[in-house]
């Protein structure tokens, strides 16, 4: 082994070491990358997963203990790690199947899966070459393949990656807890970006809202009803003839007209953009593409043609620069309409009849040098969704975009947030949608959630009522339904099933500034905002396989009404918050030890006021609490220039139980704010409340 003492960028030293039989090198901080014999740093760089390549320092300690063993083998390049018998495995992105991930073959290759029912749900819309493994001592390590062609993952005693493509170097990184793995992970791959406060409120779509009297229909019901709500969506039927950035003549002839009717009541207007680009002269993105010569290439080097909703499309190629580029100034005349934000779908991409109802595998990509399909295949929604949020950062400077993308990749979270795809209205997919959520925001998308009460087939009241008072705790909180089936509102079913899904509803917009905070967080270390159980004690084995209780953050348990037999952390009784309740309702407990911040109840989160806050307190057995408060403009920059205030709550409760609460203002330029707090001092399966008081600090004598 070579000894480099140089700091050294990975992409120029991939060259140094192509003659190096697996050379590996680590960097000051126990990641460490290992390069296979004949690497070629062509075939694979820029990598899409990393914002901050690893920059490599030394050889790799002796100590080091997971090392990748290379091979070529039946013309694939493989990657084999030995992890051994005693680890809990974890990750593998958007999966099928529970959360602990021992024993899975996940195919990496992006597709559009009905019900999730191609290939028994063995690989879905997005790929995550990542791995993370949990030992028992609750140390934690992992793994990824820097690799974006179509590949396989198989997690046994051995974790095994298996690609089409030409040999691939491995990122193996070691950390003392999933936390810091977690960090870890998102110091190499970046944070999501803060996004706009709305998008944290419950969302309602269907496919299709049409026409725009429609959509008005909705948001005057959402109103009435009083279920708090902040966005609703507009699927394809809004386009004329499904040709992105139009309007329908005859269903949306004023869309400016129909967002400015949804943002007088509070709320904002997502609309679809599908890379499918209707191939007709006279449609201008079609002749823009056309004559700029932006279309993937089939393998004779034509403009590939494969049909989808408006027909035979072309497909820009989102891998080309300035493709992109293009792309992104088409959103600005689109997003002028008073649009707030955008949903690219169908972006695996998904083509009508075409081979695994994708693209030929023999597609090009590129200019020059073509790369084929087989390459790009998995990053082609990434790139998208890249393109797309430079646009919207180009129509509106001063605004934080929002995107959800229903195809990405390991490292995509830095453009979009995401949902599960189609799902199906079904028990057993409400139930998967907790590994499944959870295991996305363990391989590094926090941002994300499946369509709530289920996408395929129709729901009924108990299952709509089921999903939503367990949905609200996950990241993304929207209904969505496919066309044909039955209404999915929350007032579509009965009377209990309105009133489970507002209660439910209201319950997430209490919690929205302990929410908003933990949002806030994955933005700056990449913690996911739905975590699981086993992070509330890496070293309790008894938590590594629940997947039907979940924690918001570190200090809410969400256990779903449906759930049987849930772990329970140990050290110290998690309190039962007792918020309003029925009989859908999932229980909450709180940790021991922390403060949560609640909101009085607004229908929307531009009605929200974080002035007037009940601060949620569990002492710990020691007496004392602590939590934490992030506020800001709820939209905008302004927070990258201080424009915010980091409160931190303390809280001890003495001996002769007076509790006593205190706020203080830790970091941010904006002024300390005068509030009005009350207490809830969290015991026994209830709340006591005190008085309202004016100040930062409130007291209260705790009966028995
Ligand atoms: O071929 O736009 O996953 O959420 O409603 C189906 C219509 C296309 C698939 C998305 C779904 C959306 C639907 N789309």
């Amino acid at each position: 082994m070579m000894v480099r003492r140089v700091s050294i960028c990975l992409g120029s030293l991939a060259i140094a070491v192509t003659a190096m039989a697996q050379a590996s090198l680590m960097t000051g901080d126990s990641i460490a990358v290992f390069y296979p014999n004949g690497y070629d740093a062509s075939q694979h760089q820029p990598s899409p997963i990393f914002e901050n390549e690893p920059t490599a320092l030394l050889p790799l300690s002796t100590g080091w203990t997971l090392r990748p063993v290379f091979e070529q083998k039946n013309g694939k390049s493989v990657a084999k790690v030995h992890v051994g018998n005693e680890v809990d495995l974890y990750g593998t992105g958007e999966v099928t199947g529970p959360l602990r991930r021992n024993g899975r073959t996940i195919s990496l290759w992006n597709i559009d899966t009905p019900a999730y029912g191609v290939d028994g749900g063995s690989h879905l819309y997005q790929s995550h070459p990542w791995v993370m493994g949990l030992r028992r001592d609750g140390s934690a390590f992992g793994i990824i393949a820097d690799n974006t062609w179509r590949q396989t993952i198989h997690t046994g005693d051995d974790v095994v990656f298996e690609s089409d493509g030409p040999a691939f170097r491995m990122v193996i990184i070691e950390r003392k807890s999933p936390q810091a793995l977690m960090q870890a992970l998102a110091g190499l791959t970046g944070t999501m970006s803060l996004p706009p406060l709305w998008a944290l409120g419950y969302q309602q779509c269907r496919f299709s809202y049409q026409p725009d009297t429609r959509v008005m229909e909705i948001a005057d019901l959402l109103r009435r009803h009083r279920i708090p709500s902040d966005v609703i969506w507009m699927d394809i039927d809004y386009m004329d003839g499904y040709k992105i950035f139009t309007f329908s003549p005859k269903e949306f002839p004023n869309p400016k007209r129909l967002n400015d009717y949804l943002h007088q009541q509070n709320f904002k207007a997502v609309y679809m953009i599908d890379p499918g680009v209707k191939v007709e002269q006279g449609y201008f993105v079609d002749d823009q593409g056309t004559a700029a010569d932006y279309w993937v290439k089939d393998k004779d080097g034509k403009p590939f043609v494969g049909r989808v909703w408006p027909g035979d499309c072309h497909f820009p190629d989102f891998t080309r620069p300035e493709v992109r580029t293009w792309w992104a100034t088409l959103y600005k005349d689109f997003m002028a309409t008073g649009i707030d934000g955008v949903w690219n779908d169908m972006n695996e991409p998904s083509v009508f009849g075409g081979p695994d109802g994708t693209m030929p595998i023999d597609n090009l990509h590129g200019t020059v040098s073509k790369a084929s399909h087989l390459r790009n295949h998995n990053i082609y929604g990434l790139n998208m969704v890249r393109a797309s949020r430079d646009g919207l950062l180009l129509a509106n400077p001063d605004k934080r975009p929002f995107i959800l993308s229903r195809s990405n990749f390991l490292g995509g979270h830095r453009y979009a947030a995401t949902w599960t795809g189609d799902n199906l209205s079904s028990w057993e997919q409400l139930k998967l949608s907790v590994p499944m959520t959870l295991t996305l925001g363990l391989s590094a998308q926090p941002f994300n959630g499946p369509d709530i009460g289920g996408f395929c087939e129709s729901a009924n009241g108990e299952l709509l009522a089921s999903w939503t008072a367990m949905g609200v705790f996950f990241p993304f909180v929207r209904n969505h339904s496919i066309k044909g089936s039955v209404d999915q509102e929350p007032w579509a079913f009965d009377e209990v099933v309105l009133d489970a899904c507002r209660t439910a509803i209201e319950r997430r917009y209490r919690l929205m500034p302990y929410i908003y905070t933990l949002f806030r967080e994955a933005s700056i270390n990449g913690m996911p905002v739905m975590r699981p159980l086993f992070m509330a004690d890496a070293c309790d084995l008894s938590l590594r396989s629940e997947d039907q209780a979940f924690l918001l953050g570190g200090d809410l348990m969400v256990i779903p009404r449906w759930a049987e037999h849930v772990a329970q952390p140990h050290g110290g009784t998690w309190q039962v918050v007792n918020l309003k309740s029925d009989s859908y309702q999932a229980e909450l407990r709180q940790r021991p030890g922390s403060v949560i911040p609640l909101a009085n109840l607004a229908q929307s989160t531009s009605e929200m006021h974080t002035d007037s806050l009940t601060l949620l307190v569990c002492p710990d057995t020691a007496g004392e609490a602590s939590g934490q408060l992030y506020e800001d403009d709820g939209d905008g920059f302004g927070y990258r220039e201080g424009q915010y205030r980091l409160s931190q709550f303390k809280a001890s409760l003495d001996r002769k139980k007076t509790l006593t609460v205190t706020v203080g203002q830790t970091e941010g330029k904006l002024p300390a704010q005068p509030r009005t707090l009350r207490i809830g001092y969290v015991y026994g399966g209830k709340v006591q409340y005190s008085s309202w008081q004016t100040g930062d600090s409130a007291t209260m004598k705790i009966k028995k």
